[in-house]
């Protein structure tokens, strides 16, 4: 099965990008032919400093390769060393109707955030869906926000393959594999954690800033002695996704019952996090001062997925008549 997901350089990667997707990302290099790709043309919607932007590349591959991404199982590559993705999308924006891009959620959102309204992220998810086809993936983990833009992808696909496959298929129709336990992990507000609102604790925050981010994350002023709700509370909610089964229970319980505080929960949820990432810490320090071994990781995945990405480039040029 070809496995294949993108995640932006536009920040440092946070605990939702690791539940929501880098965790299966791992999960499924096993036995899977897995592509992931560090999405630099999208993060351009956000990302203005080509300084800052070609340190977040090199952080996220660095990021990627520390957690567990292994590059002799998955193809880790950067989406503008494959620039036929951009080509694909054309190919695919001349067959996508205006009305599917205008009632995408994330545009909205994003103009509301106060990104300007350009035509780079109002057809973005032309371009993801260029991204996803170009490799003839089969299936896409991905959070709960990216769903949209996945169905999307296959109305897409399903519109060329009407429009140009003479009955056959020139994309094959990808699935999106999304995790409900992880679908939509909350920020430091109890929202969607997520670079735009600044809710985020990244996975390679200082210990000191883990610590001070879990202090700061919103709960009401039920007292220590009072059942609480840990369906609602953020704090549990992301203390349950590091803690082992048995510790989860315990303070699961000790909500319901009432007789645990806050406080705790959030020093016991820094430490857990601190814990959990300590080892690909030091793997990231590592990496980080071996710049040429993630330049070799680099070139050797932008060549193989180049490869794979022109097979499928040129069935659809051939389809619609150009070149
Ligand atoms: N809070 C989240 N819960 C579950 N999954 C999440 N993902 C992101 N946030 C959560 C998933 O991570 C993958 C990569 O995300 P992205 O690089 O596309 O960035 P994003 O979704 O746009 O992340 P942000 O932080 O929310 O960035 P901005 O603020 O720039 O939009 C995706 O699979 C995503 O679902």
């Amino acid at each position: 099965m070809r496995v294949l997901s993108g995640i932006q350089p536009s920040g440092a990667l946070h605990i939702g990008n690791y539940f929501g997707a880098i965790r299966q990302y791992i999960a499924l290099q096993e036995g899977n032919d897995a592509f992931y790709f560090v999405a630099d043309y999208h993060a351009l919607t956000s990302v203005r400093d080509p300084d800052r932007l070609r340190g977040y590349v090199f952080n996220v591959i660095a990021d990627l390769l520390a957690l567990g991404i292994d590059p002799e199982r998955a193809t880790l590559f950067v989406q503008s060393d494959v620039p036929e993705t951009t080509e694909l999308a054309w190919l695919l924006t001349s067959v996508t109707p205006m009305g599917w891009l205008e009632k995408c959620v994330s545009y909205k959102d994003k103009v509301q955030q106060g990104l300007p309204a350009e035509h780079g992220l109002f057809a973005y998810p032309v371009l993801q869906a260029a991204d996803i086809l170009l490799y003839d993936a089969d299936v896409v983990p991905v959070g709960q926000d990216q769903k949209q833009h996945l169905e999307i992808t296959r109305d897409i696909a399903e519109r060329f393959n009407h429009v140009y496959g003479k009955g056959g298929e020139v994309f094959r129709l990808p699935k999106p594999f999304i995790l409900d336990a992880v679908a939509v992990v909350p920020g430091l507000d109890g929202r969607k954690m997520s670079k735009s609102y600044q809710n985020t604790i990244e996975i390679f925050d200082d210990p000191a800033v883990i610590r001070k981010k879990c202090k700061k994350i919103v709960t009401d002023s039920t007292p220590v002695e009072a059942p609480k709700n840990p369906d609602t509370c953020p704090v549990y909610g992301l203390f349950k996704l590091f803690a082992a089964e048995e510790e989860r229970a315990e303070v699961e319980q000790r909500y319901r019952q009432g007789g645990i505080g806050y406080g705790e929960v959030k020093n016991r949820l820094a430490e857990v996090i601190i814990a959990t990432f300590a080892p690909a810490r030091e793997r990231r320090a590592d990496l980080v001062a071996h710049p040429t071994r993630i330049a070799e990781v680099r070139a050797a995945a932008a060549e193989r997925a180049r490869r794979t990405a022109r097979i499928v480039l040129d069935r659809a040029r051939e389809a619609c008549g150009v070149g």
